[in-house]
Order: C-alpha cells, then sequence, then structure tokens
C-alpha cells in the first residue's frame, strides 16, 4: 500500500476526530513530510480533508457536508425571520433542484423554500444542455419565489442571484468572483457557477406564478476530476476543504439573495452586477442572440454597458448598436 493510500485509511479509522501529521508519520514509519505530501494528492483527487493548526487533519465525509439546521444558523439575523420550518429543504441527491422546486409550486404550497441537494442525476443548464453536479463537491440549490410581476421582469433574478452569489463568495471564501453576462460565475478564468431562472406563468395575464432560480456551485473539485468536455471550462472555489463551508456559503446566498429581493426598489442590485462584470468593454462574438441582427451577419460586437434592465449594450463593428436580451457570447481573445 502506498503512503498515500495508508494516510487515507488513516483517516478514515480516526473518523471525525482530527489526527496529526505527526502520530500518523510515527504510525507510519515515514516522515511528516510524506505525510504532507500524501495528504496533498488525497486533497488534489478531490478528498476533502480539514487541516486545523494545532490539531491535525481530518476526512470530511459527505453526510457532514450539508444540513438543515447549519444551513439556517448561518442565515444573517436580519433575515433569519424566513426560516420556519421547512423554508430549507435538503436533500442527498435529486434529478434536479429545480424539477422539484417546480413540483412544490404546481402542488400548491404557496410558501417559499430553498431547495438544496448534495447531488443531481438530471442536472440542467439552458437549453437542455446538462449542469454536472456531482456529489460531495458542489451545491445546488434552487430558490422557489412567489413575486407578483410581470413575465418581463423574470430576467431580473438571474442578474439579482448572480450578484448576490459573488457577495456570498466574497464573505465566505474570501475571493471575488466574475460574472459573466447573463448567468455564469467565474473565479479564475474558469466557470465555478451556473444560474438557471425558469418560471411558471399565468395564461390569463402573462404574470408571474412562481419562479425558480437554480444555482450549481463548483464548490471544490470533484472527487474524479470535471468530465473531458468542460475540463478546459470548469473550476473550483477552493482548493481545500474549510470548516463547515457548504453550509455557511448556502447560509450566505440565501442572506444575501433575499437582502436584494426585499429591497422595495426595482433593481439595486445593478451597480454590484456591473461592477462584477467582465463583459463590459470587452469585443464578442455572439454565439446567440435575442435580436435578428445575427441573421444579417452581424457576428461580433463591442460591449459598452448593461442597460437598466439587465440587457447586454452592445455596438457592432459597423456602428449600429444594439441590446442582447439574452443569449450566449463568448469573449474574442486577440
Ligand atoms: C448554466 O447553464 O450554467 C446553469 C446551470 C444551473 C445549474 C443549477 S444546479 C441547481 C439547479 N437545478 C438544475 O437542474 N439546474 C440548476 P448554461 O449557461 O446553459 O451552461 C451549461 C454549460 O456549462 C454546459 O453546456 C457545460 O459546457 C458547462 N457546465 C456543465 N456543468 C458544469 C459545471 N459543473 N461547472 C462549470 N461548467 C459546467
Amino acid at each position: 500500500m502506498s503512503t498515500k493510500d495508508e494516510v487515507l485509511e488513516l483517516l478514515k479509522y480516526s473518523g471525525s476526530k482530527y489526527i496529526s501529521g505527526q502520530e500518523m508519520a510515527s504510525g507510519l514509519y515515514v516522515t511528516r513530510a510524506a505525510v504532507w505530501k500524501a495528504i496533498k494528492a488525497l486533497q488534489a483527487e478531490g478528498h476533502i480533508i480539514e487541516a486545523v493548526t494545532n490539531k491535525g487533519y481530518r476526512l470530511v465525509t459527505k453526510g457532514e457536508l450539508l444540513s438543515e439546521s447549519r444551513i439556517v444558523t448561518n442565515v444573517s439575523e436580519d433575515m433569519s425571520f424566513l426560516c420556519s420550518p421547512d423554508f430549507v429543504k435538503v436533500y442527498d441527491e435529486v434529478e434536479s433542484t429545480n424539477d422539484l422546486a417546480r413540483q412544490i409550486s404546481l402542488s400548491g404550497d404557496e410558501n417559499e423554500h430553498v431547495i438544496v441537494a448534495s447531488s443531481q442525476t438530471k442536472g440542467r443548464g439552458r437549453r437542455g444542455r446538462d449542469f454536472f453536479s456531482p456529489e460531495g463537491t458542489g451545491l445546488y440549490m434552487s430558490f422557489l419565489i412567489y413575486p407578483k410581476e410581470d413575465i418581463t421582469e423574470a430576467i431580473k433574478y438571474t442578474c439579482m442571484m448572480a450578484e448576490s452569489l459573488c457577495r456570498a463568495i466574497e464573505k465566505v471564501i474570501e475571493v471575488e468572483a466574475s460574472i459573466k453576462w447573463v448567468n455564469d460565475i467565474y473565479y479564475k478564468d474558469k466557470k465555478v457557477a451556473g444560474i438557471l431562472t425558469e418560471a411558471i406563468t399565468s395564461v390569463e395575464d402573462g404574470s408571474l406564478s412562481s419562479v425558480i432560480i437554480g444555482v450549481g456551485i463548483n464548490v471544490f473539485n470533484p472527487y474524479e476530476g470535471f468530465p473531458e468536455n468542460i475540463k478546459n471550462k470548469a473550476g473550483a472555489l477552493l482548493e481545500q476543504h474549510r470548516d463547515d463551508v457548504m453550509n455557511r456559503l448556502c447560509g450566505a446566498i440565501i442572506t444575501e439573495f433575499y437582502r436584494s429581493y426585499m429591497k422595495p426598489l426595482k433593481y439595486p442590485f445593478l451597480e454590484g452586477y456591473k461592477k462584477r462584470s467582465i463583459l463590459i468593454g470587452n469585443y464578442i462574438k455572439i454565439i446567440s442572440n435575442s435580436t435578428k441582427n445575427i441573421k444579417s451577419g452581424r457576428e461580433y460586437a463591442l460591449v459598452t454597458g448593461i442597460d437598466d434592465q439587465c440587457h447586454l449594450l452592445i455596438r457592432y463593428d459597423d456602428g449600429v448598436e444594439d441590446s442582447l436580451f439574452s443569449g450566449e457570447v463568448s469573449v474574442v481573445k486577440y
């Protein structure tokens, strides 16, 4: 057995107790440096190993990653009124938290909820794309809300969530994440989170019956790595475990989102959204969009801003100005 495997065995054997590097080194007749190297290799493989000064190391198991009570504890006091007994619902594995939120909404439950899962078997992105949602290393959550608004307002919830997510990441992980219009969160040039907003509308008057805002975050690198098709694009927020980080991040996202959502002004989050937006001032290629211009051969444009409805303001090469309501763009690198 390699030192790495032996260290893993020792960590498993110690359960929730910490074991010091010295204890492991003595038990395995290796140096502390060899133990440290083994820990790094295990972490690189995706094992979540907590390291605490003067205590040692501990293997964090899947079951302790997410808990309703710990999430609620981490919702700030000013928003704690939200946390009625089943406001937050935690699951080990679901097909898709957005689908579950939709079922809850259609069942006639009129309460707002946050559905959280450790993994998804059919996590979805936009336009039927997959969102890779492996167990234990990501956070997958859906907010079910009932705003009394027109369908045209739905796009703002994606932007509101993106900005809230960045603020929560800044508070808990202590790094600055950026927003790629409209729904992606980037850190160190990699996509670390995506947002999918879906709405159930009333046919009679086009108003929103409910809105479901799904968020998928790669907190750690997946145990087996990212699949081939996204491995160059996807990244994670953290390389090493931090104490109770999943529950803390989840509580912070709930806090930050509701702080925005409950503000009476219409788009108060926009300043923060624009400030963190990586597209403004960049030259982009329009992959798909909501206007007709791409059909007339206008594929490239300069991003000049984001307007008060969260639309992307662009100027094509021929000087024509336009705004994208939704769609997909990529930054053109020279
Ligand atoms: C998104 O779509 O990024 C929205 C993702 C929303 C996921 C959440 S998880 C909770 C809730 N329940 C659900 O079923 N969904 C929501 P889009 O912009 O269309 O991006 C999808 C693309 O991102 C894929 O085609 C891949 O290229 C890439 N991708 C897939 N999984 C990824 C991951 N884990 N990390 C980074 N990129 C990923």
